[in-house]
């Protein structure tokens, strides 16, 4: 064997990508959740599967300049880590965020092969984006920004190669953007992008996918455990693509959303979030740089500056906008409160120690690989418009999402389930990497 233990391999890990911090806390958790199942099966051993899943197969780093209205010309870092293309082509999506960085792209590219994974459909592992900040920038600026972003990426992608999508700082309209660049560069009208408006090829749903597919993993979580979301309080972070959904479905299911935030604060509105405050919230945030503390105003609640929701007595948590935003004193704080069950939209939300504290305290607690799996789902269900050339109805893209959501479920019962509890950080792991790991052995060492 190569490594005496676990504690060895994760030391070899800390000390070659010790300015990778992200990847570092990806790894060290899918690793600690594998370790005694892979080292059950020779085959993993023999070929070595642990060191060679966390390596990306191909990293691009590229320029990005854009002229910004004012004359000012402007660079920005892109990227695409094509991370693993075990299972299918690359697919995950692309953040514009200025805190996007080498180390943070990895983690999300390594944490999308489990999720793609876990999906049951055909989709390897990858991720991209850019340092470039959104907020604040003409439309004009954004186009700009996304055709020069795309001047570089279209020779890296391709339908069968790797499709990216949307994440934080992208949605309908970058992906619109990007997909006029790539179509005008290749003569190529093709399934390159998820996340398309559907009046030229997007699936019905997709937007709604992360936060529908979340609330329904939510679903499927309590409902195992007999208990419902109905008249449960419900705290969400952010006020993006992924919060709005989650929220219009907690509501739609009989819960009541207290808290929305953004990187300035939260909002508390003690009376439920409804559906009309919502579309008020969905409207404001068309506009990246609006603020969420304007629903305070309108709606006469509380906003609480510089500060994350989980302060606030809820049943159910929601992470929903960024990593590392729930820490350990916030988790302290929601199980003293009397939370039951925390599930993660956004990726890799909850810290080492959170996570942790949330397992140690026998909390229900879905990991972002599987309970936010539901936006890449629709994203793999839009791949497959694309091919056949036949739209789906929302409804029965709903459907397939449901379904999927409980099949993911089901996957982390069969490998997290202890006598008296369901571990599904390692039921998502291990049902993530065994699919990925049987194929990388079917396909030889390349
Ligand atoms: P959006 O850009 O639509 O919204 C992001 C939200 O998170 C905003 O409210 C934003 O506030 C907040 N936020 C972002 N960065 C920070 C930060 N550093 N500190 C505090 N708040 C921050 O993104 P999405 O809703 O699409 O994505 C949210 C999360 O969900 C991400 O982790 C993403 O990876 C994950 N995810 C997204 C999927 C999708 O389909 N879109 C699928 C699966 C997971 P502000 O406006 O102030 O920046
Ligand atoms: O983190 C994610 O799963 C996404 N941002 C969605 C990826 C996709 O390809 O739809």
């Amino acid at each position: 064997m190569k490594y005496n233990s676990k504690e060895d391999f994760l030391k070899k890990v800390d000390a070659k990508y010790s300015n990778e911090k992200e990847f570092i806390q990806a790894v060290d958790e899918v690793i600690n959740s594998i370790w005694d199942f892979s080292h059950q099966n020779q085959n993993y051993i023999d070929s070595n599967i642990l060191d060679r899943i966390i390596v990306p197969e191909r990293i691009m780093i590229f320029r990005v300049p854009w002229v910004a209205d004012n004359g000012e010309v402007n660079v920005n870092t892109g990227y695409r880590i094509q991370f693993s293309s075990a299972i299918g082509p690359y697919k995950g999506g692309l953040r514009f965020h200025p805190s996007v960085n080498l180390g943070v792209l990895k983690f999300l590219a390594f944490e999308q092969i489990f999720k793609n994974s876990l999906t049951g459909l055909s989709m390897g592992g990858g991720k991209g984006g850019a340092d470039f900040d959104p907020k604040g920038k003409s439309d004009r600026e954004i186009m700009a920004f996304c055709q020069s972003f795309m001047n570089e990426l279209y020779r890296h992608i391709g339908s069968d190669t790797d499709v990216p999508a949307g994440d934080i700082g992208v949605g309908g309209k970058e992906i619109g953007y990007m997909f006029g660049q790539y179509k005008k560069l290749q003569n190529n009208f093709t399934g390159v992008l998820t996340g398309k408006n559907p009046l030229w090829g997007g699936s019905l749903l997709r937007p709604e996918a992360t936060g529908y597919g979340l609330v329904y993993f939510v679903d499927e979580m309590l409902s195992y455990h007999k208990k419902s979301i109905k008249g449960m309080t419900v705290a969400i972070s952010g006020s993006g693509n992924v919060s709005q959904y989650a929220c219009e479905k907690v509501i739609e299911m009989g819960g009541k959303v207290v808290t929305l935030s953004d990187s300035s604060g939260y909002i508390y509105d003690p009376e439920g979030i409804s559906q009309e405050k919502l579309e008020f919230v969905m409207k404001l945030k068309e506009n990246r740089s609006a603020r969420i503390s304007e629903y305070a105003d309108k709606f006469n609640t509380k906003f609480v500056e510089g500060k994350r929701p989980w302060e606030v007595k809820c049943d159910i948590a929601l992470p929903c906008a960024t990593q590392n935003e729930l820490d350990e004193n916030d988790a302290e704080q929601l199980t003293s409160n009397g939370c039951i069950l925390v599930a993660e939209g956004a990726n890799m939300p909850s810290t080492k120690e959170a996570v942790h504290h949330f397992l140690n305290h026998k909390i229900l607690f879905g990991p972002g690989k599987a309970a936010n799996a539901g936006g890449v789902a629709v994203s793999g269900i839009e791949m497959s418009q694309n091919s056949t050339r036949v739209p789906l109805q929302r409804e029965e893209v709903d459907v397939l999402l449901k379904s999927i959501m409980k099949n993911i479920h089901q996957t982390c019962i069969r490998y997290g389930s202890s006598s008296d509890f369901v571990n599904y950080v390692d039921g998502a792991n291990i049902g993530g990497f065994v699919r990925v790991a049987d194929s990388m052995i079917h396909q030889g060492i390349v």
